[in-house]
């Protein structure tokens, strides 16, 4: 497995996030990616590597990547955010800028015909919750890892050779007799991504990693993508971002909507709309939930997405299923992991994995790094 790390991450470092009233210590913190590395340290999965550095054929991918998941209007505003919170006052340097207001489109609605041109206005267009704060690094550290998701998508399809023949990969690696050619690659960054649509940040994500592994590979030459998001929390801005889409199938493992943020998406009855009718698949689980109910989904969603018959995997990978996570209501133990790992593998595709979730700081490693090695142990190398 090649391991694309994004090393800028730390330039975001929030300081509170809005919960239950009162500015909190964010959860998203810098420590976690530190906890994985210190972790792939003791027990290697595979080369860390860097995207490309000012290699202009890539950074025209990425450009063109996250204009094909993301709206421009969204990205020129995250570009620009920070440079306009300061204009506004020089005292808010010292401050990470948040939301405080919001348009209710099916309520009271709003004018599309007098867009706000107010900062505070606008940022509330663009974000869906105030628990994101966004400073003078976050946008260079979302942008670093998108990159790590792009080099990671990349070096799978290079190891894939499936713009030749995604037909032939796909029979290759179904034949027991052959030692089939299963790449794999992890983008292990931070801010995460899984929460971010086409148009909107929240849950601590601005630019959508795993989305844009998903589109790399159909750019790739792939025709089918499966996605495949086992964080706690439901995946609403990469449903968002395939909804009417056919050549990606989302499927979601997550807390029921009903109780659990993101709490307006994520639902049983969201299928897809549109040509992507019948290739979205949520699978909400109570909060409290253990791991025989967890394994019991995972099964669902490895059904349908062997049904499906994609060409390749991206697993947004969020260790918030963790009992002793501090935000989340599901009770997997930490060897849980290894078996999560091996389930993944029976997939027997070519596989992205993008860091999401996880706020049980000193486990994140040990559980990232159960399902990562026992992922790549249970595949032929
Ligand atoms: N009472 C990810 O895991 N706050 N984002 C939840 C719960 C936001 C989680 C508050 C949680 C966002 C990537
Ligand atoms: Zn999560």
């Amino acid at each position: 497995m090649q391991i694309f790390v994004n090393t800028l991450h730390t330039q975001h470092t929030g300081q509170h996030e809005m919960f239950r009233g009162q500015m909190v210590p964010c959860h998203e913190v810098p420590a976690r990616l530190d906890h994985v590395l210190a972790e792939l340290a003791h027990r290697p999965v595979g080369p860390m590597l860097a995207p490309p550095a000012g290699d202009a054929a890539f950074d025209a991918a990425l450009q063109s990547v996250l204009g094909r998941v993301h709206h421009p209007g969204y990205l020129t505003f995250l570009a620009q955010a920070w440079a306009e919170w300061v204009a506004l006052d020089a005292t808010n340097a010292q401050r990470d800028a948040l939301p405080s207001v919001w348009p209710l489109p099916n309520r009271h609605g709003f004018s599309t015909l007098h867009p706000p041109r107010n900062f505070a206005a606008r940022l509330g267009m663009y974000a869906f919750d105030a628990g994101t704060p966004l400073m003078a690094g976050s946008w260079a550290a979302a942008q670093a890892g998108a990159a790590c998701a792009l080099a990671a998508a990349q070096a799978v399809l290079a190891d894939m050779a499936v713009s030749q023949s995604p037909a032939q990969t796909a029979a290759t690696t179904a034949s027991p007799g052959q030692q089939a050619q299963l790449p794999s690659a992890l983008a292990l960054t931070r801010p995460p991504g899984h929460h971010a649509g086409p148009d909107f940040m929240g849950g601590y994500c601005f630019l959508n990693n795993a989305a844009v592994a998903a589109q790399t590979l159909l750019d790739g030459g792939c025709t089918r993508v499966a996605v495949l998001d086992v964080d706690y929390h439901h995946g609403n801005g990469t449903q968002t971002i395939f909804y009417e889409r056919a050549d990606v199938l989302t499927v979601s493992i997550h807390g029921d909507p009903a109780t659990e943020y993101p709490f307006y998406l994520g639902h049983a009855d969201e299928v897809g709309a549109g040509a992507g009718e019948g290739f979205n698949l949520n699978l909400p689980l109570s909060r409290g939930s253990g791991a025989d109910t967890w394994f019991e989904a995972l099964d669902t969603a490895l059904a349908r997405i062997h049904a499906y018959q994609p060409q390749a995997c991206v697993v947004p990978l969020g260790l918030d299923t963790f009992a002793g996570d501090p935000i989340s209501g599901f009770r997997l133990q930490s060897a849980d992991y290894l078996s999560m790992g091996r389930r993944l593998a029976s997939l027997n595709l070519p596989t992205v994995f993008t860091f999401e979730g996880g706020y049980a700081v000193a486990e994140v490693g040990v559980n990232a790094v159960n399902v990562l090695l026992s992922f790549v142990d249970a595949r032929p190398s």
